[in-house]
């Protein structure tokens, strides 16, 4: 890893720190085999708690606008722009450990593109079509895009747990353009089961999507979605933050959100606001 040099006149000490957790080399395989790497007990019970109740109070504070930043999805609650409303979160986007994986998806030239949660309502039958985050696929310079699944409830085989299709990462295809329907069940698919606090690391070009919630409570998780920093954010930050909460950031917060980038600039300005699957 290459971390520890001059990025835009100041040291980044967040990638510094990162660079502290070596992987495994077992975490490096199934972030590189399966596309998938699996963290369990991972979120402490007080950062759990912490998410668990300021989320709470989004959903509560925002009513119908919750979410409004992005898009609606069928059967699900969602909150987007999340480093918006408090310091809980920017705790979360920032863990070493989590930034050590993304670095070895993405190379150490990355940004956050989106923080959302997204609640699968109880009793619905709405399954998420299998798909890659943002419907990218790698180029010549490898991969865009890494997405991380931070179970704030059990994920059980009931309640809605996320699928994927391990391997698919490196199968150069969309699943609508290689499967008949993306809805259906894979015959090689894997449901990601855990415990609240467990986190999953996808290469997000792994094919995958959220599944009914047959439950009767909701199931919540937050995604902290990566981008290569070459590649526009889901949700443009800059814009999106308010003066105050950008003035609040320190410079290395202020890197990995993107804040002070001209190519970011050009390219979230124009081409920001892309789901895999969500119109
Ligand atoms: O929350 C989940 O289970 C996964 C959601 C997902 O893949 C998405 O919203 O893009």
């Amino acid at each position: 890893m290459s971390f520890g040099r001059k990025r835009g006149g100041s040291y980044n000490e967040i990638i510094m720190a990162a660079e502290n957790y070596e992987l495994t080399s077992d975490e490096i395989k199934q972030l590189d085999e399966i596309g998938l790497l699996v963290l369990e007990n991972f979120a402490s019970p007080e950062l759990l708690a912490e998410l668990r109740a300021r989320i709470g109070e989004l959903f509560a504070e925002l009513g119908d606008q919750a979410g409004s930043e992005f898009k609606q999805e069928p059967d699900t609650d969602r909150l987007a722009n999340l480093v918006n409303y408090g310091e809980v979160f920017e705790r979360a986007i920032a863990q070493p450990k989590l930034l050590a994986a993304v670095e070895h998806v993405l190379g150490s030239e990355f940004k956050l593109s989106s923080l959302n949660a997204r609640s699968a309502r109880p009793n619905t039958i709405w399954t998420q079509p299998l798909h890659c985050d943002t419907g990218a696929l790698p180029d010549e310079r490898g991969n865009k895009v890494c997405n991380i699944v931070w179970m704030l409830d059990d994920f059980t085989e009931l309640n809605g747990a996320t699928r994927y299709v391990p391997g698919t990462h490196k199968a150069g295809k969309l699943p609508q353009d290689a499967l008949a329907d993306v809805s259906a069940p894979h015959p090689e698919e894997k449901l990601l089961t855990g415990k609240a606090g467990t986190l999953a690391v996808f290469n997000a070009h792994l094919w995958h999507g959220g599944t009914a919630n047959r439950s009767e409570k909701p199931r919540l998780a937050l995604h902290s979605f990566y981008c290569r920093r070459d590649q526009p954010q889901q949700q443009y930050q800059k814009r999106l933050l308010s003066e105050e909460v950008q003035r609040l950031l320190n410079a290395d917060l202020r890197w990995l959100l993107a804040l002070d980038d001209s190519l970011n600039d050009k390219l979230s300005s124009q081409f920001s606001g892309r789901s895999g699957f969500m119109k």
